[in-house]
């Protein structure tokens, strides 16, 4: 077969691009389908800039009018692809996310009036959950999303009050984070209403962008250790944003 420079060239910056997408998501294990009430970009490229309006729901792509119905306490699953629809090829090793991007991942909730016609700034960000780094295990949250097969669980807290809301699902790829400006951020937001009999209104919220700082703890840092490893160097890993709220 022979394969023109273009091809080849084609080829050699997927494999570089060893991105991801958050695409959809489930609800108590039940698939709401590929896109579906999901604000996705529609490429796979990562967020370099903290400060830009991508960090919010990563850059503007696809829409849709359905806002799906979650119920507090629910266990919720963000599945995560290579590209949209999952593997771009078959035994394609960089789905959901090439193994090198290690990072921590995070999932954010702001309460809006209509989740799928809302405007995404100036919305007020509270975190209701995230994964980092086990310093036992040596695992970091990508490492549990690729064994999962791209899917990501957590639990909407019991609190959550009734209502719509954006979901802001993150993962954060710190393979060359030790540059500045290097740390790469995928996101993408779910709209999701929430029924229950949650009371919570946040004491402290964060802006995006706002809530994070280019060279700040967890953004621009090593996850090297002496040997060469991404085991940060066995100490602990700072999570960048605010506390997951308790209920
Ligand atoms: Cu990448």
């Amino acid at each position: 077969m022979k394969f023109s420079l273009v091809t080849l060239l084609a080829y050699g910056l997927s494999a570089v691009e060893a991105h991801t997408i958050f695409q959809k998501l489930s609800v108590n294990g039940k698939d709401q389908g590929q896109l579906t009430g999901i604000r996705a970009p529609n490429n796979n490229n990562p967020v370099q800039n903290v400060n830009d309006q991508a960090i919010i729901c990563g850059q503007s792509g696809t829409k849709s009018n359905t806002v799906i119905n979650v119920a507090a306490g629910d266990r919720l699953g963000a599945y995560w692809g290579h590209v949209i629809g999952g593997a771009q090829f078959a035994n394609d090793a960089d789905h959901p996310i090439a193994k090198s991007h290690k990072g921590p991942i995070q999932a954010y909730l702001a309460k809006v009036d209509n989740a799928a016609s809302t405007g995404i700034t100036g919305l007020k960000w509270f975190k209701i959950w995230h994964e980092g780094f086990d310093t036992n295990t040596k695992k970091w949250a990508v490492d549990t999303m690729i064994q999962n097969n791209g899917w990501v669980y957590f639990n909407l807290p019991q609190c959550i009050a009734p209502g719509q809301y954006l979901l802001r699902v993150e993962t954060l790829a710190l393979h060359s984070a030790s540059k500045p400006g290097q740390a790469q951020f995928y996101m993408s937001c779910a709209q999701i209403n929430v029924s229950g009999s949650g009371s919570f209104t946040p004491s402290q919220t964060v802006s995006f962008p706002g809530a994070y700082q280019q060279n700040g703890p967890g953004i621009q840092t090593s996850i090297y250790g002496l040997t060469g490893q991404p085991d940060n160097g066995g100490k602990s890993y700072q999570i960048p944003g605010p506390a997951p709220i308790s209920c």
